[in-house]
């Protein structure tokens, strides 16, 4: 009996400890998870649609949307965001840096979930970033890295409309 109280203790305390991480883990997930959003103006646009336009992900977890680039880049560069950040790659649907395009300042570890699974064919890296480019989604192997600041008008055969998760890898 002299240990029963400690012993109780001990149990209540793990107890209490698995009921927060069981409640804190995937509530905190699913949070952030759903944040996620793209808008086209004043629209909010289905994240799959994503890829229809010209796109900014500045704003993260927002996806600033536009019918032509030149007002996604324009956008892109306004003082509001904030300085304390930069984008890594613009992706562009077709080879020579043509097509639908995306510039991208965070990393994305699934591009299927706006709608850009296995479509990139070239990239521009910029602000000195480096991109590492994965074939699954979740950064799963194999994976293709060129030099940082690198211009690719082609990403290869290997890599064409493979590509399905990237993230900056200086
Ligand atoms: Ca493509």
């Amino acid at each position: 009996m002299l240990h029963a109280k400690p012993y109780i203790a001990t149990i209540l305390l793990a107890a209490c400890a698995a009921v927060g991480i069981i409640a804190l883990g995937p509530s905190v997930n699913a949070a952030t998870a759903d944040r996620l959003e793209a808008r086209l103006g004043d629209k909010i646009i289905p994240l799959k649609d994503v890829s229809r336009y010209f796109c900014h992900d500045r704003g993260y977890p927002t996806i600033e949307c536009f019918t032509v680039a030149g007002d996604r880049d324009a956008d892109a560069s306004r003082e509001s965001y904030g300085a304390l950040s930069s984008s890594f790659v613009v992706f562009y649907a077709d080879e020579a840096y043509r097509g639908l395009n995306y510039e991208a300042w965070n990393a994305i570890p699934d591009l299927g979930s706006i709608g850009w699974n296995d479509m990139v064919s070239s990239f521009k890296s910029v602000n000195a970033g480096r991109p590492r480019w994965f074939s699954d989604s979740g950064y799963g192997y194999p994976s293709w890295r060129w030099a940082a600041g690198a211009w690719v008008s082609n990403v290869g055969a290997a890599a064409n409309d493979k590509l399905s998760s990237v993230k900056n890898d200086p």
